[in-house]
């Protein structure tokens, strides 16, 4: 299955959209510069498929970056839209669906005692540590190298995703000032947390974390290492954040605190809550969130948070993830890395297969990496050219050695089959 051709609708919106957006998307992963392919227009999807522009069907493991656990288009997602908007669509004011979308979070998120909507990610996690700075009244925060929490300033210091993936050091523009705020720590590595605590004792406003880191590729947390965080944190009076965005309700109802028995001050949440549409959620202990305005000092807005129709679509999509469904989508994972993995036998390049319940990540090194700084020595030649082979087989991976796949409830048998069979195939391509 060839790429989009010159002269292709594809191309010729590529074109356009390069002389409209900066490198050509809304989103720097979506450019596919990682990959040295060009980047896919996608139109269509439903259930475990996309359509290019030109009508080019593939199997998706982009899952639109974690939102589509059900698959695309899911009818009673849509449906849910659907109703929603006939009410007409941002009302200004507290509506009923977001009162009920709380409510839902907090029954399988005991920890969030109270919480806040917003319209992305980054939204919740600057807001998250805007607080655990108030709470605390000091300044420091604890990130780790390879974990994405968005794009807010002090966030972008050595992150995941696309800043790794573009191997750009943070980003320009952020002031010195803000990134001496921001203490990197290697992930994994009890430690250095230890010492960083030692070393600003009574200093560190918050710990932020990926329970499971996705954004450098998959990396599970190292026995022990998040009790050590809670320990850490709690001895020196500093929160411990959660950014569940990625592993809330997709590593099971009650997210990664509750698969590891870990409970957070504040979690951040997005993606899946909202269904595929704009969403982001921050929330966690009374006292902490106590401190937002307007009931505190701490002020955070926006015009469409608790949209309706995220709320719509997020109460849809929960209502979905009952406990047998949290089984089968685990075990399509399970099934998918098996056969990932008998496949990379045939690569005569290292290759590893990272897995966290339906979480899994294709890594061009061995072994598996532990933290975001061993994830950066993946060989990324040998990843373009197995993305390029899946992608010609119809697989559409993501398009960079540092994320995670997302198969969905709608990735059946055939699919995974599917897939297993294209990657015998390009495993081969990628190791030439
Ligand atoms: P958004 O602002 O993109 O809604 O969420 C930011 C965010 C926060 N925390 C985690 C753990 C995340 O993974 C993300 C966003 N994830 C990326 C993909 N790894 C979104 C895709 C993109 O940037 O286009």
């Amino acid at each position: 299955m060839a790429a989009p051709s010159v002269g292709s609708r594809a191309a010729a919106l590529v074109e356009r959209a390069e002389r409209l957006f900066p490198g050509g998307v809304n989103s720097p992963v979506r450019a596919f510069r990682a990959v040295d392919r060009p980047p896919l227009v996608l139109e269509r999807g439903r259930g475990p498929f996309v359509w290019d522009a030109d009508g080019r069907r593939y199997i998706d493991y982009i899952g639109a970056w974690g939102p589509a656990i059900l698959g695309h288009a899911h009818p009673r997602v849509i449906a849910a839209i659907t109703a929603a908007a006939a009410n007409g669509l941002a009302l200004g004011a507290t509506g009923p669906l977001e009162v009920e979308l709380g409510e839902s979070i907090r029954e399988a998120m005991p920890s969030i005692e109270r919480l806040r909507f917003t319209s992305s990610g980054t939204e919740a996690a600057m807001s998250a540590l805007r607080v655990a700075r108030a709470a605390t009244g000091r300044d420091l925060i604890v990130k780790f190298a390879g974990a994405y929490h968005g794009h807010a300033d002090g966030l972008l210091v050595e992150a995941g995703s696309g800043i790794a993936t573009l191997a750009i050091a943070g980003s320009a523009g952020v002031p010195g000032a803000i990134a001496a705020t921001s203490v990197v720590l290697p992930h994994n590595d009890a430690a250095a947390v230890s010492a960083a605590f030692a070393r600003h004792a009574g200093r560190i406003a918050a710990v932020i974390v990926e329970p499971v880191v996705a954004n450098s590729g998959v990396i599970a947390p190292a026995p022990g290492f998040l009790e050590h965080l809670r320990e850490a944190t709690t001895a020196d009076g500093a929160l411990l954040v959660f950014d569940e965005v990625i592993t809330g309700f997709r590593l099971g109802r009650g997210g990664a605190q509750a698969r590891f028995g870990v409970q957070p001050d504040l979690t951040i949440l997005g993606k899946v809550i909202g269904g595929g549409m704009p969403i982001g959620a921050y929330g966690g202990r009374a006292d902490a969130m106590g401190l937002v305005a307007p009931a505190g000092p701490v002020y955070q807005a926006g015009t469409l948070a608790g949209h309706p129709l995220s709320m719509a679509a997020g109460l849809a999509t929960l209502a979905e993830l009952t406990p047998d469904r949290y089984v089968a989508l685990e075990a399509t994972a399970k099934t998918l890395a098996a056969g990932l993995a008998e496949a990379a036998t045939r690569a005569e390049s290292p290759v590893s297969l990272a897995r966290v319940g339906p979480l899994l990540t294709v890594f061009f090194l061995e072994p598996a990496p532990t933290s975001g700084a061993a994830a950066l020595q993946a060989d990324r030649a040998a990843y373009a050219r197995f993305f390029g082979a899946m992608l010609d087989r119809g697989i559409l991976i993501p398009p960079s050695q540092f994320e995670a796949w997302f198969p969905s409830l709608a990735h059946g048998p055939a699919e995974i089959e599917a897939t297993i069979d294209a990657a015998r195939h390009a495993m081969e391509a990628a190791a030439q």
